[in-house]
């Protein structure tokens, strides 16, 4: 049926290097766990199956359809593949693939920051190298619209799917999202061998999902039969009604067993109409033409791939066997299986490849063949480059500190873009905002006003045009710069992820601000990690937060970020009380974002307008960027101090104001990101093991009270965010916090009932100070 214009010299050398593939990343896979000195004994891992499953539509797309811009996230267990791939393109070494799975040998699953080959976009849990795929066709969208790059560097955006990862419901929200911006320039590409981890996928949904995705307005392109046995069934159309309808669990055994398997059943199921056939195929042959299925047979993936040269997004099915070629093909239970020695030996000896030759990047390529496949490679070796990340192109001002005598953090944050915006400068050009439908609420509202959204083609504000009065404008242009979102929060994430790796992928960084409620960090949480894995760089700002949001209630306040910060790797968190704070650390982000040592930065901020503090200089600032400083000095011989972060700082002073007759000497600490603090102390740590003394800051400033002094930590969170503070020198620590869920109330109701208030911080002041006077 399928007919191609490539060369069938072309396909025969495809063929060759889809053979190649399988054989280099099961040999990978099988070096690791066999022939590799293991020092611990324990499996090394990886998956044959998997891998094999998808070396022909791999094959296909590196050394046939991909051109140079065109960025695929790689199905994260068939890593062993991308790397073979490198290693043909010779821009993988032996040495690093003999390493696979171990210490700084090849990653596991792709990863763009470990690995030294390119890898355009990070995977490992599954689903969202399939949706970030879509953010970042928007970004280039969105970069080509504002002149940050050019027409000739366009290209497409491929995802290699594994079918059960079709399950995650990450996918059908970027989908409908990608939907709503006219997302374009996508090959979703699935590896449809109707198995998972577990075992065989259930037939349900077939069908399924091309309906799915077509009603998003995508092309669906089936690829179920290969070309041979295509034609096989185009002349027996019993047989194809018949294989249409055979389960998926029945096909995966019959794929296991074998041509005498086939032949069993087809006469069992078939009868005489299939006689002729059977007869005339043995059982090898019988095997052969079943294992014909669409993703695996060069000549359907070249032909479909080459159809599919517009800009609308297209979702390949192409039907697999998982472990296709290998002994296990078909076998429900082969997702981690591994080959033994014998069976490993046979593949080795089947493909003609020479014991102890094994990593001979042709071997087994017979001579008539070799400069075709070579062609093939050198003509796909250009389009594979690393791409350089791009830092320092971006001019950040000093922020000002917006002005006022009470303020809130979350209004003062709105003000600051606003001014940004007015100012005009490369930074304010850089940024782009976005949220899940909270952009009014999160305060964005007047950047929005002033930049307007960004859509491909006009949107205009009906309600502007009809003169009812709003004060926010809601138009957009290609020339905007807020990305309006649907409420997913992991669509906001990997949309933070795709916009803060356009210097990495398009040689443009932009400086993109996410705003979203922060208890709803949770929801977005893998995509989050996923962001900062990738080391994406953004600005998440996550307001309003805490029981200080009162009549919100229990379902609004957030407890735990700041311990979920914590604990997260390329995410610094800062907890601002006051606009000028809020200022210096902005400022900060902005810098990180565009530093390769940088960082993203998660600010918590607050609705709750607090009386500023006046500086009488700018020496607390440092301190507020390494996280903490004395918002009142400690005097000699401090036994106490209380350690307060973020918006219940008003209470913390009154406090202190109260408090500091009785306990002489006491300090107020005022934390600004436990985050850092908490870094620093390890790395100190970590750095006397090594046998330097370097203070951590937090050290520094607690050691100004006496040793084995009290400390009453308070903040509008989870107490553990700042009660760990007592390990630094060995403090006792009275901790105040969030423990339970909030509810509704106002402020002194609430900060009474969970115990954040003056009161509590008294008491909490006396328990921790009687050691000292008994
Ligand atoms: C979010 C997440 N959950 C679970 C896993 C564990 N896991 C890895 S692969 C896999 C199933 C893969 O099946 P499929 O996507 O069909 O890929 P195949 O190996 O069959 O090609 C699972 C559950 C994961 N990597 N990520
Ligand atoms: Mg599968």
């Amino acid at each position: 049926m399928l007919e191609t214009t490539t060369p069938a010299a072309d396909i025969a050398s495809l063929k060759l290097l889809d053979e190649k593939l399988r054989w280099l990343s099961a040999w990978t896979i099988h070096n690791a766990n066999h022939l590799r000195e293991s020092a611990d004994g324990l499996k090394v891992g990886g998956h044959q199956a998997s891998c094999a499953s998808m070396t022909a539509i791999m094959a296909a797309l590196y050394f046939h359809a991909l051109g140079k811009n065109e960025r695929v996230a790689v199905k994260p267990h068939a890593g062993p593949v991308l790397h073979a791939i490198h290693y043909l393109l010779g821009s993988q070494s032996l040495e690093q693939m003999q390493r696979f799975r171990g210490f700084g040998g090849m990653q596991s699953y792709p990863s763009r920051t470990k690995d030294r080959i390119p890898v355009d976009f990070s995977t490992g849990s599954v689903g969202l190298g399939v949706a970030i795929t879509a953010f970042s066709s928007l970004i280039q969208d969105y970069l080509t619209a504002h002149g940050l790059m050019d027409e000739v560097d366009r290209g497409r955006f491929v995802a290699l799917i594994g079918d059960a990862e079709l399950d995650e419901g990450n996918i059908y929200e970027a989908l409908i999202e990608g939907h709503k911006h006219d997302v374009r320039n996508l090959w979703w590409i699935v590896d449809y061998n109707r198995q998972s981890l577990d075992a065989t996928s259930t037939d349900r949904m077939f069908e399924r999902f091309d309906e799915i995705f077509a009603s998003c307005g995508w092309r669906v392109v089936e690829l179920r039969w290969g070309k041979q046995l295509q034609a096989a069934l185009d002349q027996h159309p019993k047989l194809a009604t018949w294989l249409n309808a055979l389960p998926n669990a029945d096909l995966s055994a019959l794929h296991y067993q074998g041509g005498a398997a086939w032949r069993v059943r087809i006469e069992a199921d078939l009868g005489k109409a299939a006689a002729a056939m059977l007869k005339a195929h043995d059982d090898d042959a019988l095997a052969a033409l079943f294992s014909d299925l669409g993703g695996h047979c060069m000549e359907s993936l070249v032909k479909a791939f080459d159809a599919a040269q517009d800009d609308v997004p297209t979702l390949f099915i192409a039907w697999t066997i998982k472990g296709h070629g290998l002994p296990f093909a078909g076998h429900k239970d082969n997702h981690a299986g591994l080959m033994n020695p014998t069976q490993m030996a046979a593949l080795r000896a089947g493909m003609g490849i020479a014991e102890g030759r094994e990593w001979e990047p042709l071997e087994g390529v017979g001579a008539n063949s070799k400069p075709g496949v070579e062609a093939l490679i050198e003509r796909s070796r250009i389009a594979r480059d690393k791409r350089a990340r791009v830092f320092g192109a971006i001019d950040i001002p000093a922020i000002a500190a917006p002005t006022g005598g009470e303020q809130a953090t979350q209004a003062a944050f709105g003000r600051i873009l606003l001014d940004l915006s007015k100012a005009g400068g490369t930074l304010s050009e850089r940024i782009v905002t976005t949220s899940p439908d909270v952009t009014v609420s999160t305060n964005l509202g007047a950047w929005v006003n002033q930049r307007g959204l960004f859509r491909r083609r006009d949107m205009a504000d009906v309600f502007a045009k009809a003169k009812i009065a709003s004060a926010q404008k809601w138009s957009g242009t290609n020339q905007g710069q807020h990305i309006e979102l649907g409420i997913a929060e992991n669509n906001l994430f990997l949309m933070l992820a795709a916009a803060g790796l356009a210097g990495d992928m398009f040689g443009a960084r932009l400086v993109p601000i996410g705003t979203l409620y922060d208890p709803f960090i949770a929801r977005g949480l893998d995509a989050l990690n996923y962001a900062c894995y990738q080391d994406a760089r953004f600005i998440l700002v996550a307001t309003p937060s805490g029981i200080t949001l009162g009549a919100e209630g229990g379902a609004h306040q957030s407890i735990n970020p700041p311990l979920i910060a914590l604990g997260q790797p390329g995410l610094r968190h800062y907890e601002p009380a006051f606009a000028d704070e809020l200022a210096a650390m902005l400022e900060e982000a902005f810098r990180l974002v565009d530093d390769p040592h940088g960082e993203s930065t998660y600010f918590r901020l607050s609705t709750r307008a607090i009386a500023q503090v006046d500086r009488g200089d700018d020496a607390w600032k440092a301190g507020a960027l390494a996280g903490a400083y004395w918002l009142r000095e400690p005097g000699p011989g401090a036994e106490a101090a209380i350690v307060a972060m973020g918006a219940v700082m008003p209470e913390a002073l009154a406090a202190w104001d109260e408090l500091s007759a009785d306990v002489p000497g006491l300090g107020l600490l005022a934390v600004t990101s436990p985050d850092l603090l908490h870094r620093g102390w390890s790395a100190a740590q970590a750095a006397r093991w090594g046998g330097e003394h370097q203070p951590s800051h937090i050290g520094t400033l607690l050691a100004r009270l006496v040793p084995g002094a009290g400390l009453v930590t308070i903040a509008d969170a989870a107490p553990a965010s700042l009660s760990w503070l007592g390990g630094v020198l060995g403090q006792r620590v009275a901790p105040l916090g969030v423990d339970r869920f909030g509810q509704t109330g106002t402020l002194p109701d609430l900060y009474a009932a969970y115990r954040l208030d003056g009161a509590a911080i008294t008491q909490a002041a006396a328990e921790i100070l009687l050691p000292f006077r008994t």
